[in-house]
């Protein structure tokens, strides 16, 4: 079995406690490769090392940096359907949306490394001959903290732009997924960046991740996972007052209007939620739809649902297993709690292997908006349908959640899906389409419980930099 160790200076090294676990392939149970555990030695290691390397990647030409990221997505790219097999191992997603996520990461590597000579101040006119003129400076180390759900995408989406904008990052991949990060960082440094610049430490939140969090060694964090550990992570860096930039997932709505193109509608809605077995931040997990197309739209839902076909990441099915036996339980229990609360299950489970953690596509009818499978994350591959009346009561459903990560809106009436953006409550609303694929350029985060602070697109490079002006009085001839 394949052994990973912690990638640290520019290559693997063994953790200090020497302890290595199995790292369990979600298709099977089984393991599928054997990785080190950082412990608090570990970081403070890493730490140190990426302090001493901070100065030298900062002062490196902004043209330097670019080309370094630039070859890295090069590299990325090359190595596609490796780094794709390999992510469909450890998460389970299937082939083709592994693929995807290579994409996505070269394509971040590309867009910040695009933007790495362009980070630029501004000049302000201030009164008589004095001016101000502001700099974009790297904030030193930042931690990241990683999820399981896109490991390599997530990874990519937080350091490419950290490491453009001059700082050097330690990161702490999710226990359960942690091979393709490992893997970024190979490649990074084969790139060109200096070793030190970009640390991997495999281990567990409360250990490694905590012992990153809390850190006076870091200068920023971005976190990316569930509210709970989302809420530790800030105490934390509370403590530190270091900033902080959180994405911590969603309940995101798709709304359906009486004048939508349902044609077009019914397989986005379906991919939006099944899409790596619904564990996905952004996932479409509640459908809003006019009561006068209820029925049709439940019905063309639910026979989608039915065609989809389960199994192996690594077979490229419809649908893969979920990540893992806790997440698998986790998911059991809002199927059985939906139920208990009167919530109409819609079509027959489709067949999926024996072992691994699977679950069927799931579609409920009759939901209340004060069920739990209404309000709370499932993450998941289960779809919860919520009537409404008028477009008032549509927005009104659409905000009733403690979350606002994103929205989908299906209507062929401009006004009404201007409208509706305009008023809804969540970082990013997509008309007559959902996820835009991947969307490496557009602005990204919560509103509400979903977090805050912007990934993606320019807007990120604003989290990775800090602004000093300096104003200056000019004395001319006298
Ligand atoms: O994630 P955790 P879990 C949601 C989703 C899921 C739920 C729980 O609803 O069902 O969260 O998933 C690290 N200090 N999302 O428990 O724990 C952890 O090691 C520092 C949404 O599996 O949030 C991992 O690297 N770090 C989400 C990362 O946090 C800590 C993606 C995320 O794991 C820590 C994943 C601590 N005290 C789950 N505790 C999204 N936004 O896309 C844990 N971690």
């Amino acid at each position: 079995m394949e052994q990973f160790g912690l990638f640290v200076g520019g290559d693997y090294r063994e953790p200090a406690s020497g302890t290595m676990v199995d790292d369990i392939d979600p298709s099977t149970g089984r393991a599928l490769a054997c990785v080190a555990q950082a412990g608090r030695e570990d970081v403070a290691a890493a730490l140190e090392i990426a302090r001493r390397t901070a100065s030298s990647w900062a002062t490196r030409s902004p043209l330097d940096r670019a080309m370094v990221l630039l070859r890295a997505a090069e590299l990325v790219t090359e190595q596609r359907e490796q780094l794709a097999e390999l992510e469909a191992r450890d998460t389970g997603k299937p082939l083709a949306q592994a693929r995807a996520d290579v994409d996505a990461a070269a394509g971040y590597l590309h867009f910040y490394g695009g933007l790495a000579d362009k980070i630029y101040g501004e000049s302000i006119p201030l009164p008589g001959d004095a001016f101000a003129i502001t700099f974009r400076e790297p904030l030193g180390v930042t931690g990241h903290i990683i999820p399981w759900n896109y490991p390599l995408q997530i990874i990519a989406r937080t350091t490419a732009p950290a490491l453009a904008a001059g700082n050097v990052s330690v990161v702490k991949p999710a226990e359960e997924a942690p091979l393709s990060t490992l893997k970024y960082a190979e490649l990074l440094t084969q790139a060109g960046l200096p070793p030190g610049a970009l640390a991997v430490l495999p281990g567990s939140g409360p250990e490694a991740g905590h012992a990153l969090a809390s850190s006076r060694e870091i200068n920023h964090l971005s976190f990316t996972g569930g509210t709970e550990s989302g809420r530790a992570v800030l105490h934390a860096t509370a403590d530190t007052i270091v900033p902080t930039t959180m994405e911590l997932g969603g309940k995101s709505p798709n709304i359906v209007f009486e004048d939508a193109d349902l044609t077009e509608a019914i397989p986005t809605i379906v991919k939006a939620l099944v899409q790596n077995s619904g564990q996905t931040c952004s996932a479409g997990s509640r459908l809003l739809v006019a009561e006068g197309i209820r029925e049709e739209v439940v019905e063309r839902v639910a026979e989608v649902f039915g065609s989809l076909t389960l199994g192996p990441g690594i077979e490229d099915p419809d649908v893969g297993p979920l990540i893992s036996r806790r997440q698998h339980e986790r998911v059991q229990g809002y199927l059985d709690a939906a139920e208990a609360d009167g919530a109409r299950r819609v079509g027959a489970a489709n067949p999926h292997p024996e072992e691994g953690f699977f679950v069927a596509p799931t579609l409920f009818d009759g939901v209340d908006p004060r069920m739990r499978i209404a309000r709370e994350e499932v993450f998941g591959p289960v779809l919860a349908v919520l009537p409404f009346r008028s477009d008032e009561e549509a927005l009104a459903l659409a905000n009733g959640t403690d979350f606002g990560l994103i929205a989908g809106v299906w209507t062929q009436d401009t006004d009404r899906a201007l409208w509706i953006s305009r008023k809804l409550e969540c970082g990013q609303v997509y008309v007559n389409s959902y996820g835009a694929g991947g969307g490496v350029a557009l602005p990204f985060g919560g509103y509400k419980q979903s977090g805050f602070g912007r990934e993606k697109g320019a807007e990120a490079l604003r989290e990775y930099t800090q602004v000093k002006t300096v104003a200056f009085r000019v004395n001319g001839p006298s």
